[in-house]
């Protein structure tokens, strides 16, 4: 968002409780870090989601990357979450009809509903999975789950755009329980089409401090001009995981973008 309010007033006027208590978190340990902590056994996982912990304010998985996924790697994942005072999200980008969709959410070996804050999902299937999802969410109970819309992606060629993403702010706009905002690479939206001020959350991906992209498509920016287009939260992964040491490249990423959320105060 290109507000000039912190996150800390942006909690005190959002309607949605888990988005006031996402920016409370940004407020209290000051950071609108997202750990993309893409690592693929429960022990290298939980041990960086540990050491890093502190520094970040969401952890975002792909839980079906993980050889030897067990309901310890959650559990694990469930505590340290409460220790360090972070969010879960789950990078699963559903994309199916609704049917499908709320059974890959809630059921199956890996229960995301059960322990993931924050989801994502593509418009493309139509209206409907969104429907779906807000559905599942609002029979476990509003305000501790929530969805953001896939409405743009990093790599070359992507074809969310244009009609896509614009169709991705009008869906959004309808499921206000359950729809927090977008991953996207920039603000898609602030004013509602009758003119009142809306405030989605704008997770970016693709960022990094170091490098341009990666040889399979990924294509990179840094904090400062993705906070400067508009994001909210910064998403990371390989920059600080792969980074030598992990724990001095969260502490770089976390004040990068601190300081760049600050400056357009
Ligand atoms: O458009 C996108 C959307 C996502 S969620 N581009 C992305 O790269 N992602 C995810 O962000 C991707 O699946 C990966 O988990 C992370 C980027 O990781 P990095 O190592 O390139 O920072």
């Amino acid at each position: 968002s290109m507000t000039t309010l912190s996150y800390a007033q942006r909690a005190e006027k959002h309607p949605n409780p888990l988005v006031k208590k996402l920016f409370g978190i940004a407020e209290r340990k000051k950071t609108n870090l997202v750990l993309s902590a893409d690592l693929t056994t429960t022990k290298e996982l939980l041990e960086i989601a540990d050491s890093l912990g502190p520094h970040i304010a969401v952890l975002k998985t792909h839980i079906d990357i993980v050889s030897d996924f067990s309901p310890a790697t959650t559990k694990g994942l469930t505590e340290l979450a409460e220790r360090h005072d972070f969010l879960l999200f789950e990078d699963r980008k559903f994309i199916d009809i609704g049917n499908t969709v709320q059974k890959q959410y809630r059921g199956g070996a890996l229960r995301i509903h059960e322990w993931a804050h924050i989801i994502n999902a593509t418009i493309l299937p139509g209206e409907g999975i969104i429907q779906a999802l807000d559905e599942s969410i609002r029979d476990g109970g509003i305000g501790d789950r929530g969805i953001l819309i896939l409405a743009e992606m990093t790599s070359k060629g992507s074809l969310a755009v244009g009609d896509y993403t614009r169709k991705s702010v009008e869906i959004a706009r309808k499921y206000p329980q359950s729809v927090l905002g977008f991953v996207s690479t920039r603000e898609l939206s602030s004013l509602s089409p009758d003119g009142t001020p809306e405030d989605f959350v704008v997770f970016t991906t693709g960022v990094n401090i170091s490098s341009k992209g990666d040889a399979l498509g990924q294509q990179y920016q840094t904090p400062e001009t993705a906070i400067a287009g508009g994001s909210d939260f910064l998403i990371a992964g390989r920059g600080i995981y792969a980074a030598e040491d992990p724990v001095i490249a969260v502490m770089e990423y976390q004040k990068a973008g601190w300081e760049a959320y600050q400056r357009g105060k």
